[in-house]
Order: C-alpha cells, then structure tokens, then sequence
C-alpha cells in the first residue's frame, strides 16, 4: 500500500485516508492502495466501520486523467468499487472539496456518504468527452432517479452538498470538522444497526420514464450537445439502467466508455482540460510573482464594449468607475450596462437584489481625475491610434503611481502606445471579445515593456472576473484576429468564385462553428472588417482581398446591424440575397477570379482551417504565442470552435500536418504563396511526422 492511501483505526472505526496532491486523482498507487486498504478492513475484526476520507483540499476528483490514452492498468477502478461495496461491514465516505468522476464512483461504491455543506459531488466526465466509467451511470440513476442523474451527467455540472443531500446522492450533511461529524455519523450508524446499503442491488425508480422520456430528453439536449459524441452514450447507458440487469448494464456502460475513450472527440477535450491549465503559466513570470493590489477600477468608454467590460469587474464585486466625455454618453453608457443586467434578471439567471448590488458598484465620471485613485484602468475607446493615443498621454498624467493602464484595443500595436506614456511598464492590452460580460476568452497582450508584477496581476484578475487569459504578443490582430482573418479570407474568396455564403456557413457549422464565416462576419460589422482592412499592416497585395465585403460596405449593408449585409436579416436569421451574389459576381469578373465549379464541403473545411493553421505556426514561429494549444484555447473560447475539435492547432495535429501540407499545396498550385506557402515550422513537422504538440513538449 503507498503512502497514497493509508489505513488506520481508533476504536471501532477504522480511517482509509487518501493522500495524492492535488486532487487525490484515482492514479494507480491509489487504486491499488484503496483496495489495500479495504481488505485490511474487512480483514480487521476490531473494525466495525470504515470512513473513506481525504487528505488536501479535496475528496477525490475523479480518474487520473493523465493516464488516459495509456494501457488501463489493474486493478481497473470499476473492480475496487465492486470490492469495497462488498464489505460485509458498513463503510462511508467522508466528503470535502469536490468528489467528481472516479471520485463519486467510489465514493457511492461505499454504503452511506456524508458530506461537509460546502462540499460538490458530480460526474463531469462528459466535459472530457467521456462518460463515467467505473458504474457511476448505473449507479447515479438508482440514488437519484434517471432524470436527475442523466441531467447531472449530461451537463457534467457538480450539485452543491445540500441539493446532493436533498436528492439523496449524500446521506448526511456534517459540519464543523470533517471527520469527527464522519465519525460521530459512523457510530450513529452503528448504535442504529445500519447494515451495508449496496447501491448495485438497488433498482432505479422507473415512475418517471415513459415510453417517451429518453426520446424527449434525446430532443431536449440536442440543441446543447450539437456534434458531441459522449451525450448519447451516456443516454444510452441510463436506457440501459432501466432496461436490462445491473450486470450486463455495466458491460455496456464499459463498452460505451471504450468508445468514448478512443474518440478524437475525448482526445480533443482533454487536451484543452491541460490547455486551460497550461495558459495560466507564462514561461518567465513565476508564478509567485508579487501582485499588484486591485480594489478599484476604471472603464474608460461606455460603448458596447466598455459596458460589457464593466460588468465583468462589478459582477466579482469590484467598484467599477465608466469614464465617458460627457454627461449624456455617461448616462447611455449607465444604461447600456442596467439593461444588460435586466435582460438577465428576466432570463432568470439574476435576481433584482444582485442586479441593484452591481450597479451600485459601478459610479460614472466625465472628468479624468474620477479615475485618478484607480488601481486598474481599461480603455475601451474607439479603435483610433491616434484618439488611443491621446488619452494614454492623459492617462499617464492624471493614473496614480503603479496603476495597471489596459487597452482593449483588438488589433493595434500596445508598444506604440505605451510610447506616449512615461511608464510602459504599466501598460498591457486586455483584449475582451464582444458581448465582453459574455465571451470567457481574454487576450492579455505583452508590450516589450510591460513588467512582469503587470502579467501576473492581470493573469490573477482575469480568473477574478472568470475569463480564461491568453497571453500574447504584439503584431497585428494578436493571435485570434490575426488567424480570424485568412479564415475570413478564404470565405471571401470562395464567395467570388461563386460559392453561395450559405453553403459555406452550413459546412462551417455542420463541422461544428458555433456559425460560419459569413454570418460572424455581418455580426461583427462589416464596417468594422472594412476598416481593419484598410490598417492590416503587410495587407498581403491583392485587389480581391475582401472586396465584397467593401463593396457591400459602399453600399451601406454593414450586417446585422443594419439589417443587411452578407445576408439580409428580417430578425436575427440570415436570408440569402441574390444582390449579394450579384456583386459577388460582377467584382469577379472585374478582377478576372475564374468561378469554381462543385467545391467539396473538404475543400471548403481545408481551405477554411488550414489557413488558419499555417497563420498558427507562422504565430508560434514569432514567438506570439507561448505555445500551440494556447492558441487552442483562445479559438475554443472566443470564436465559437467546439471544444471536440480541440482547437485550430489540436485538429491539424489530429488530421495529420502531412494532410494539412499536403492540401496546402493544392491551393498553392491554385492561389500562389501569398496565401498557402506553409510557414517553415509546419513544413518541418509535417515532413518529420511531428506534431505541435511534440513541437511544444521539445521546446518546454
Ligand atoms: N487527473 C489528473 N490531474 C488533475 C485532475 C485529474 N482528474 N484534476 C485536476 N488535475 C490537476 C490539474 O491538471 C492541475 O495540475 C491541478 O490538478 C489543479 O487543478 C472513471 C473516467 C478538481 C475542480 O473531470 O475539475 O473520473 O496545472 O487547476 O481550479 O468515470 O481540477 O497544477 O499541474 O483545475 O482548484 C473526472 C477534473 C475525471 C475533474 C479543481 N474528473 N478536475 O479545480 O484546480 S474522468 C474531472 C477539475 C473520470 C471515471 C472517469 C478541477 C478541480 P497543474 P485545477 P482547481
């Protein structure tokens, strides 16, 4: 038995203790400790009682998913859990922290569970594109009902204790000190002649499944799980807890698990679980870096955007101060923020007390020196350079000492605007994505300048205000504009060469965008893709480069917001418009763009997401990006790419960057190097047989 897993007793009860920083993870020493562990107990006759308890922050917090996609190695957790349920004497868990995946299993391969008030259960497994694999979908249903287990599984979201309790996946709510209320719930048990509970001889509570409940709840996911594989599986073992006999459900819930486990859709989810874990480290900014203290907080502009990012600081209970030119913008900016906070009260997701505590956090200021005592200042201003540049000069007079001075600028240079300031060291791009109180992806971009206290500050606050930060470097679009926009492009160019924008869009979104090229497009405002197609920096020298999008720019179709642009919009679904396709086709003939005939949705995904791959490595090459799945992240959280691809560089690592170069080259034949010249680190790795991952591993 390791030092993972410890056995000892006082009295009549005997303590299994798991001890495996940081989350007690259900690693092999672990299983093979615990069921140790349990014979030891059954096998010691002054024991009349075992409490599973854990050392650390945590119960544990599932498999260890760093095992996965090695060979399973005995025991298989499913077995100890068989084992321990077996005791013929009554075991309990002790829960703290949150007991998720493996770790509910096991904990509900004991007999009674108790649990301290501020304790999770749950079985997120469906997050990893997996499914909970030790018979936790055989045994959730039977404590909790099939409609509550299938809702907890499905979204993969953990029940606070007390609904836990309520629903009866916990038997006992303990405060105080874990494991003396464990303790004195064992002897209770004991002086009440409890016998061991064995949830395998349980049978699920049918009285809610009707011939068609799993069709309706099929029904009632799909818009949630769109593309997903590990859903349905999941469904069909709950069907199967209610249909066929515990053992042979356990049979199907281990071979729907293999399934899921040789997904790429799996593949793809774990690696951005370690993605958004790896994102928060910056190779030179250790990570006890002193941090700067932030208690107050200035928005400077309360557009669309400035509001948006105000309600970020004041929903994590900081003060917020809008800073606008005048009263009258001041006001629409307060009111831009209060109807946002209504919208979301009548969605039911805040109450009125909670949108009155926000808003009472956020004060308004038309004068600079409103923000003098701010200890964060986030510009959100027009994207101007020169108007950015003005108020960086103020800022710089009117900032007290030490305070963090951001830009939410998406595309122009930070260093050149930390240049008008006498302290560049202060100053950092904090690039939301719009709706800014919605989109959880932050780019927090480094100046040459910018000091490392700065990164580590910003890093911790954008976990305050629960966004995922990636840190980038300066150049033009960052990283996700800068990849957004040969995907961007190729859409364009395809639309010249007479491919309907609603094709392209369909093949995007059956591929799994959240929407297509086109429909982002007239969301984001073609305006606004117009104007940063007259500032892109080395705008590679082609005449069609977006040339629909100004064409229809000129004629005042702007998108959604005008109620036209690639499509026309009666409410918010697009319609096609066959002036559109006029244009198109009038500007291709100008500029002699020969018109393709029956494009393969493949070309369509390649020409799409290769692009933007080789725009990746060229990123990575230049040092703008610390690491490929950190580009991952950024595309997974704030341009709509589904979490089963993984992210831009993942997918290119799952297709094969040999494929990827190899079609590349069928569009460089076509199209010429401007676009389709692989950058020199994906040539090498394709010609390797490397991945980006195998690249990032190598390189630390
Ligand atoms: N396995 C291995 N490492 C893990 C881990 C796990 N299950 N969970 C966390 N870590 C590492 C993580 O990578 C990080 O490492 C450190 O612990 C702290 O994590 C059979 C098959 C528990 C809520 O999906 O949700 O059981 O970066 O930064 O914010 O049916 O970790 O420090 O080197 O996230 O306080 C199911 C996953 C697995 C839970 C804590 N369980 N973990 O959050 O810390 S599949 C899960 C979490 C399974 C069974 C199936 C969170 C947390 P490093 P952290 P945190």
């Amino acid at each position: 038995m390791g030092d993972v897993v410890s056995y000892s007793r006082e009295g009549e009860i005997a303590y299994i203790t798991v001890n495996n920083p940081p989350v007690n993870a259900l690693s092999l020493p672990v299983r093979q400790g615990l069921q140790q562990s349990f014979q030891k107990f059954a096998a010691d006759a002054e024991a009349k009682a075992a409490i599973l308890i854990c050392d650390g922050r945590t119960f544990i917090a599932g498999a260890d998913i760093t095992e996965f996609g090695k060979p399973p190695e005995d025991p298989w957790l499913p077995k100890v859990i068989a084992e321990m349920e077996a005791c013929e004497k009554i075991t309990i868990a002790a829960i703290h922290g949150t007991a998720l995946g493996g770790g509910l299993e096991t904990a509900m391969g004991c007999h009674y569970r108790c649990a301290v008030p501020a304790a999770k259960v749950g079985l997120p497994e469906v997050t990893l594109g997996l499914l909970p694999g030790a018979t936790g979908t055989q045994r959730l249903p039977r404590l909790i009902g099939p409609k509550a287990a299938l809702d907890a599984m499905i979204s993969g979201k953990p029940l606070p204790a007390g609904k836990a309790h309520q629903a009866g996946a916990v038997d006992e709510i303990v405060e105080g000190d874990l494991k003396a209320g464990a303790t004195a719930y064992a002897k209770r048990l004991l002086s009440e002649g409890a016998k061991p509970r064995r949830i395998s001889e349980m049978d699920v509570d049918k009285s809610e499944i009707d011939q068609h409940f799993f069709a309706e709840y099929r029904n009632g996911m799909a818009r949630a799980t769109r593309g997903f594989f590990a859903p349905e599986q999941i469904l069909k073992c709950v069907e199967a807890s209610v249909t066929v006999p515990y053992a042979d459900a356990v049979k199907r819930e281990n071979e729907l698990f293999m399934e899921c486990m040789m997904s790429t859709h799996s593949a793809a989810q774990r690696h951005l679980f370690f993605a958004e874990r790896a994102c928060t480290k910056v190779p030179d900014v250790p990570s006890n870096t002193p941090m700067r203290d932030i208690k107050k907080v200035a928005v400077l502009g309360g557009g669309t955007m400035g509001g948006g990012i105000a309600m970020n600081f004041a929903n994590a209970g900081l003060q917020v101060v809008l800073k606008e030119i005048n009263t009258e913008a001041l006001e629409r900016g307060l009111g831009i923020i209060r109807k946002n906070y209504e919208n979301t009260v009548a969605k039911g997701r805040m109450t009125p007390e909670q949108l009155d505590e926000c808003m009472a956090l956020i004060t308004g200021a038309i004068e600079y020196d409103g923000i003098s005592d701010c200890d964060l200042i986030v510009e959100a201003v027009f994207e101007n350079m020169a108007l950015k540049k003005e108020i960086f000069a103020e800022l710089d007079k009117v900032a007290k000492k030490g305070a963090i001075l951001a830009s939410n600028t998406s595309t122009l240079d930070i260093d050149e605007i930390a240049a008008v300031t006498s302290r560049p060291q202060d100053v950092i791009g904090w690039h939301f994505f719009a709706p800014a109180n919605v989109m959880t992806l932050l780019e927090l971009v480094r100046g040459k300048e910018t000091a490392k206290d700065v990164i580590a500050t910003s890093m911790a606050m954008a976990k305050t205000i629960r966004k995922t930060a990636v840190l980038v470097g300066v150049c033009f679009g960052f990283v996700g504009n800068r990849m957004f926009f040969p995907y961007i492009s190729e859409a364009q160019q395809m639309i010249l060469e007479g491919v309907p924008a609603e094709r392209i869009d369909q093949v995007a979104f059956d591929w799994g965008m959240a929407m297509g090229p086109n429909g982002v497009s007239d969301l984001s405002g073609l305006d606004v893709l117009d104007k940063v197609n007259s500032e892109w920096k080395d705008r590679p020298e082609d005449p069609a480069l977006w040339i629909v999008v100004r064409k229809l720019v000129e004629i005042g179709r702007f998108g959604q917001k005008t109620g036209k642009g690639i499509y026309n919009y009666a409410g918010r679904s697009p319609v096609p418009d066959p002036e559109v396709t006029a244009i198109a086709k009038a500007e291709a003939e100008r500029l002699g763009v020969a018109q393709l005939e029956n494009v393969s949705d493949e070309e369509i995904i390649e020409r799409l997401m290769f692009s933007m791959i080789n725009e990746g490595a060229l990123i990575l090459e230049e040092g703008i990006a610390s690491r490929p799945s950190d580009i991952d992240v950024v595309f997974v959280h704030g341009y709509g790419m589904p979490r089963y691809r993984g992210g831009p560089m993942h997918y290119g690592d799952a297709v094969g960057l040999d494929k990827v170069v190899a079609a590349m080259e069928k569009y460089r034949k076509r199209y010429g190097d401007t676009y389709w010249k692989p950058a020199p680190l994906l040539a090498e790795l394709a010609k390797s047989g490397k991945t980006f991952d195998q690249w990032a591993a190598s390189n630390g």
